[in-house]
């Protein structure tokens, strides 16, 4: 019997790692700790909400009374730390948030954590989900693997890497069983459209301009996020304490060429005239500070725990369009903020 908590579950990626756990480990206990900020969405896990195994606790991981009080009552055997403020664009307007969330949030998280394992360490584990985004841009060639040096260039990738800082100096320092995964960019169902790939399918869609940043040369490395979800049930399980891992699927995507690809799948799927979907396709000023490629060599997590991708990228995007396209729902939810409701409405009755 495990209990797992795991952070920032109603988030895209953290809800479908709830799934699996909900769903593989029927003997593990999983709760959801989540504040529900504008990405946290309790509608992800509609279909799990009412599992015996499954629990969701609104809270703040900045909070430390809470955060302490949380363990002592639930006394979790782990924590998969996936809340944090995950936007670039969000970061570049206001990193303090970045700060208060992702170092101070996770270091209180490592703090509780420290205190109420004191003497258990080995039979314990706090896991922190991070991103590639730490090892700063690369140029044409070259892959980021575990040992690259970190150089974040973005408020959130300085976050991130910072809060990367603190999980190896609680197990250096503590002793803490600590593990860390940095992964490439994910896609997929559930993915809120302020990110590249879900904005662009939704304003395509839409027949709304997809803004590209700059001339769309930026590259970026996508993977399959129920691949990223396997990893992470295979790294918890089977890590050795404080070693690090890179997640990613050895799938580069220029921005643009990417965008292309999604309007040609979408003039398919929606019955319009080639080429009429690429209309909409508008450059706008690029991001500050923008990295120009990530890439990541996997090769350890491959080795080691024998993981690769289970589809293709051109699967994984059929999938995740098709995902869109039938859930009209969800979309015009969150895109109104009515989705914002659905915990008062789920959960202010308990
Ligand atoms: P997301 O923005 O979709 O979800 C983040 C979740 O964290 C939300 O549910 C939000 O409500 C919650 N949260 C935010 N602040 C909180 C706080 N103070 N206390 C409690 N909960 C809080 O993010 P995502 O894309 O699912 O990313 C999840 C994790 O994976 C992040 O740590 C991110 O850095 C990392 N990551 C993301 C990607 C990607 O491509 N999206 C790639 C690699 C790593
Ligand atoms: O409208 C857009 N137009 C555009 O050209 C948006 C939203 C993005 N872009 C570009 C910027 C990037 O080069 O597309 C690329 C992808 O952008 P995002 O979807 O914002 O992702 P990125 O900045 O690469 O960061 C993501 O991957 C790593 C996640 O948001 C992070 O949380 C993760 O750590």
């Amino acid at each position: 019997m495990q209990k797992i908590i795991i952070t920032g579950g109603a988030g895209f990626i953290g809800s479908h790692v709830v799934r699996r756990f909900v769903r593989n480990y029927p003997q593990y206990s999983i709760i959801n700790l989540d504040k529900l900020t504008y990405a946290g969405n309790l509608a992800n896990l509609k279909d799990i909400e009412h599992e015996p195994n499954y629990r969701f606790v609104k809270g703040d991981i900045v909070d430390a009374p809470f955060i302490d009080q949380l363990f002592a009552t639930e006394k979790p055997d782990a924590v998969i730390h996936l809340a944090a403020e995950s936007h670039v664009d969000r970061s570049i307007t206001d990193p303090i948030e970045f700060v208060s969330t992702n170092v101070v949030g996770t270091a209180t998280l490592l703090n509780a954590a420290r205190n109420y394992w004191k003497g258990n360490y080995d039979k314990t584990r706090f896991y922190h989900v991070s991103t590639d985004e730490v090892y700063g841009s690369l140029g044409e060639t070259g892959l980021f693997t575990e040992s690259t040096a970190y150089d974040p260039h973005s408020p959130y990738s300085a976050s991130k890497a910072s809060s990367d800082h603190f999980v190896r100096a609680y197990h250096d320092t503590y002793g803490l069983d600590t593990v860390i995964s940095n992964c490439s960019n994910n896609y997929g169902s559930f993915h809120f459209p302020e990110k590249l790939i879900p904005l662009a399918i939704n304003n395509i869609k839409q027949n709304k301009p997809v803004p590209v940043y700059g001339k769309g040369e930026n590259i970026r490395d996508w993977l399959w996020v129920e691949d990223h979800a396997r990893a992470i049930d295979l790294i918890f399980h089977q890590a050795k304490a404080g070693t690090t891992y890179n997640i990613g699927g050895h799938n580069e995507w220029k921005n643009i060429d990417l965008i292309r690809l999604l309007c040609q799948i979408l003039d398919q799927k929606l019955g319009r005239t080639e080429g009429e979907s690429a209309k909409l396709i508008t450059f706008v000023t690029d991001r500050a500070g923008h990295d120009l490629r990530y890439a990541i060599d996997a090769t350890k997590l491959k080795n080691e725990l024998g993981w690769i991708p289970s589809i293709t990228f051109e699967q994984g995007l059929d999938k995740t369009v098709d995902w869109y396209l039938d859930n009209q729902q969800w979309l015009n939810d969150v895109t109104s903020g009515n989705y914002q409701q659905y915990y008062q409405q789920q959960y202010a009755k308990r």
